[in-house]
């Protein structure tokens, strides 16, 4: 098949899943045209099967705010005929999805079906304020194909925006052959030089990731043994974080190793994975850890159940509860075998239920029926 998929290029779970979709695809010979204003930060273009087609905004002094959305439009129309694309698939409603809906007008009579993929914040947070309200629901109603990534947001999306369409949960996954704990360990001592146990924490510093409260709960676990807190990623709320490392003391202990490209690198070399979070949808940074054999202490919130099992690959807490939090990460640290097997069992969960290998041909089985009821609508 031929396909278009446009995501945000930014450091953010919706476009990493998009970019890790797309090379998935690739791989497996179709071709893959990505539409967006920048690189996504993932992709990497060594396959002769992926294309990436950047998405100008020309801006004119009238324009306060310059039309992204039109402009993607656009540049989606003369993908999709320059490549004869089969299928555009969008990742976060907004705007992707108007733009689809605007480039599949323009291409008609030509059927050029879109498939919407929805996140999280594009509808617990941004979609759902009423101001993108009515145009976020009317494009997910006009999408030929609909998916979520967890169970959790598609019952959100149904509950928050009446939608009476069908909508096909298919998972966040993670490629277990790239995502393993690396067998040379060495590369720790570059922050636990006297074999500290190493907490990890990986997000785009949003203030709904609370990444304050993995630095809280890190000092706690400080309180009662040594330890070092390694935190990947970079976004609003850095400098909060680094105050707060700094007012803590807590400025030897705690690394900042900013926008990582290669988190398979890092993430097999925690013994505990963070993510405290006021939301998610899913979670895609802890499932990406449990492949990598680190069991995840992660909120009970939104999605996340789904993807963590409490005393088994991990375990959950209430939101802003940082001592429940620092004393089950005691526990783990304490007892470095108990958190190795938690570990290993944290990576046949992540095997078990999101392997690549099994959710790619979800996503080829979806594009299929979208393209034959596209094409029996039009008959
Ligand atoms: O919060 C982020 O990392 C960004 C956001 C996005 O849409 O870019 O992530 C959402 O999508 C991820 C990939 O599907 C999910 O793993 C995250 O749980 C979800 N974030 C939230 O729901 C807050």
């Amino acid at each position: 098949m031929k396909i278009g998929i446009t995501c945000y290029p930014t450091y953010g779970g919706s476009g990493v899943v998009a970019t890790e979709l797309g090379m998935e695809l690739a791989a497996r010979g179709h071709e893959i045209h990505f539409i967006a204003y920048a690189m996504p930060t993932r992709l990497n273009l060594s396959n002769d099967h992926i294309f990436f087609h950047e998405v100008e905004v020309t801006t004119y002094p009238l324009f306060d705010h310059p039309p992204y959305t039109l402009a993607l439009a656009v540049k989606m129309v003369e993908v999709a005929e320059s490549a004869s694309l089969d299928l555009l698939h969008v990742h976060y409603a907004i705007p992707h999805s108007v733009s689809a809906l605007l480039a599949r007008s323009m291409m008609a009579p030509r059927r050029l079906p879109f498939i919407t993929t929805l996140h999280g914040t594009d509808i617990t947070l941004v979609g759902s304020d009423r101001s993108y309200l009515p145009v976020t629901r009317f494009s997910i109603e006009q999408s030929d194909g609909v998916t979520a990534i967890s169970n959790y947001l598609r019952e959100e999306t149904i509950r928050e925006f009446d939608i009476h369409r069908p909508i096909e949960v298919i998972r966040n996954f993670v490629n277990c052959d790239l995502y393993c704990r690396p067998k040379d360990q060495r590369r720790r001592s570059e922050w636990a030089p006297n074999g500290e146990p190493i907490l990890m924490h990986l997000s785009n510093f949003r203030p709904v990731k609370r990444v304050s409260d993995a630095v809280e709960i890190f000092a706690l676990v400080r309180e009662k043994m040594s330890a070092k807190l390694v935190l990947i990623g970079d976004g609003p709320d850095h400098g909060a974080v680094e105050h707060l490392v700094r007012q803590k003391k807590l400025g030897c202990d705690v690394f900042f190793l900013g926008k990582q490209g290669r988190v398979q690198d890092l993430l097999g070399l925690a013994d505990l994975f963070l993510l405290p979070s006021d939301l998610e949808s899913f979670g895609l940074a802890a499932l990406e850890a449990m492949a990598c054999e680190v069991p995840v202490i992660a909120t009970n919130v939104g999605g996340v159940p789904e993807v963590v099992t409490h005393g088994v690959d991990g375990y959950l807490v209430a939101p802003r509860d940082v001592a429940a939090a620092a004393k089950y990460a005691i526990q783990i640290l304490s007892r470095a075998d108990r958190g190795r097997e938690m570990g290993q069992q944290a990576r046949i969960d992540a095997r078990k239920k999101f392997c690549s290998n099994d959710v790619i041909p979800l996503y080829e089985a979806y594009y299929r029926k979208v393209l034959e009821n596209s094409a029996a609508a039009s008959a």
